[in-house]
């Protein structure tokens, strides 16, 4: 009996074009409830796009990126993440804003600058901020005045979502469910949640209520202004503060899967697991909470088989720009945690945080394209592969596309022989940077043997593409011999 998944119940949707040619169509929900359910079937094709893309970027951009990790003209930090300003210099929002808005001055184009380098790192989606904790939105928001259209007469969400649309890129709305704007979130509930206390406004009387309705309303206009959205990625929840009680999730799922029936969700509308060690996280995982896990500045060491999950990382310490973090990981790192994630089965989620002018800093660009030069040669190693069938390989990685392995050398054999723990015929073998010489196997006790040449092609990762027969038979790793009982 084929599994009809209940996704949630929900409304008839109405779509009203509001303009014709425009994919931004105004979407209106009808009255009427009606069951939501979704075969496995269903959902396979409805995540197809997000599992074949494999890596994305993520970014980090609101008034902190303005403020650049600076306070009254000090740093406040060289480490961490300085879209925490607020919370770090303990500022309540009057203060904050005063000092943030004059030094978020988006320039004209800025948008297109950040999707033609998506694009050129090989990414095939880009998640970005609409609302940070701070609790600023970057849409023209009728709800409240703290956005980009009541302050900028901007709205910055359609100019990015268009940028996007132009480069063919898939795009995400990251919206934070921590306010630290909204005169109704109610911190003093939200346990396990941070909140920028030491401002002059606690004594205010809250009614988070009032704020979940301002949570939902501003969803609902971002799902519904701007045409079809791929991904909406939450952030956060904690084990003492999620959900329902938090921020009415089962409704708020409800309405966006109404609204955007094709939207891939993450967790975060609940805390992570319960479960002591995070590796394990995905044993509990539920997907009437979300589509896909997000393990954030970590590589689960064996993936999460049977769930989707996707890792979220910087690229130095900060997620929203800071003039003072200089600790930028180095090309060879991101293209191996891209590689790495791969083989495990993930998808990689690569932040930039752009400056208060939108412009990008040109390390995060010389990195980016440090990425795209590698995946030039070897994007079929990452784009629509499934984890590798080996549990571990001394010197790599292998994703794989059916009876085709690709095996990510990071560590080239000295002796020119790459030894792979396989016992199939090889029907093919050869460098995909250099597709047109066959490499030669010979298939031996440890299974079979590959003749490289003496150099590698890449140092970071070398990938070498090889067609077996048949589906991967893998040899057990060689028990060590046991030393002979001393008599
Ligand atoms: O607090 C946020 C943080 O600023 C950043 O947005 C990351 C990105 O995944 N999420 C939260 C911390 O888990």
């Amino acid at each position: 009996m084929k599994s009809l998944v209940p996704l949630s119940f929900g409304l008839l949707l109405v779509i009203a074009p509001c303009r014709a040619g425009d994919n931004t169509a105004e979407v209106t929900l009808s009255p009427t409830p009606v069951p939501i359910t979704e075969s496995s079937e269903q959902r396979d094709a409805r995540m197809s796009w997000w599992r074949d893309a494999r890596f994305g970027m993520f970014v980090h951009w609101g008034l902190y990126s303005g403020l650049a990790g600076t306070w009254n003209s000090k740093p406040v930090a060289t480490k961490g993440g300085m879209e925490w300003i607020q919370k770090m210099v303990k500022a309540d929002t009057d203060t904050y804003a005063r000092e943030a808005l004059p030094k978020f001055q988006p320039k004209p184009g800025f948008a297109s600058e950040w999707m033609k380098l998506a694009k050129e790192a090989g990414c095939k989606y880009v998640v970005f901020t609409t609302k940070h904790h701070e609790g600023f939105a970057l849409h023209d928001s009728k709800d409240g005045d703290f956005n980009a259209g009541a302050k900028l007469n901007r709205d910055l969400v359609r100019e990015i979502v268009e940028a996007a649309r132009a480069e063919g890129l898939r795009i995400g709305f990251y919206h934070s469910l921590i306010d630290w704007h909204d005169a109704n979130y109610d911190f003093t509930k939200a346990k396990g949640l941070p909140y920028p206390v030491g401002g002059n406004h606690e004594s205010i009387p809250r009614n988070h209520s009032k704020y979940i309705d301002h949570l939902h309303a501003q969803v609902g206009e971002l799902m519904t202004k701007y045409g079809p959205i791929d991904v909406v990625w939450w952030d956060f929840s904690s084990k003492g503060f999620e959900g329902d009680e938090a921020w009415h999730a089962s409704e708020l799922i409800r309405k966006v899967r109404e609204m955007q029936p094709g939207i891939v969700m993450n967790n975060r509308l609940y805390s992570a697991s319960t479960v002591k060690n995070a590796e394990n996280e995905h044993r509990e995982f539920n997907t009437a909470h979300g589509d896909f896990i997000t393990p954030e500045q970590r590589i689960p060491s064996t993936g999460m088989p049977g769930v989707d999950w996707e890792s979220c990382m910087t690229l130095n310490t900060t997620w929203g720009y800071s003039d003072h973090d200089h600790a930028w990981k180095s090309e060879q790192t991101l293209i191996r945690n891209l590689v790495d994630i791969a083989s495990k089965g993930g998808n990689y989620l690569l932040n930039i945080g752009p400056k208060g002018d939108g412009s990008i800093p040109p390390e995060t660009v010389t990195l980016m394209k440090g990425i795209g030069s590698w995946m030039k040669i070897n994007s079929e190693a990452i784009y629509g592969t499934t984890a590798g069938p080996f549990e571990s390989l001394p010197w790599g990685r292998c994703t794989r596309k059916g009876n085709t392995l690709y095996l990510s050398v990071f560590e080239w054999p000295k002796d020119g022989k790459l030894t792979v723990p396989l016992k199939n015929r090889v029907l093919s073998c050869s460098l995909l940077a250099d597709p047109s010489n066959q490499l030669t196997t010979n298939s031996g006790p440890l299974g079979l043997e590959i003749s490289l040449p003496s150099v590698a092609p890449d140092p970071t990762a070398a990938v070498i593409r090889i067609t077996i027969d048949g589906v991967p038979d893998v040899m057990e790793p060689m028990s060590t011999p046991k030393a002979p009982e001393n008599p």
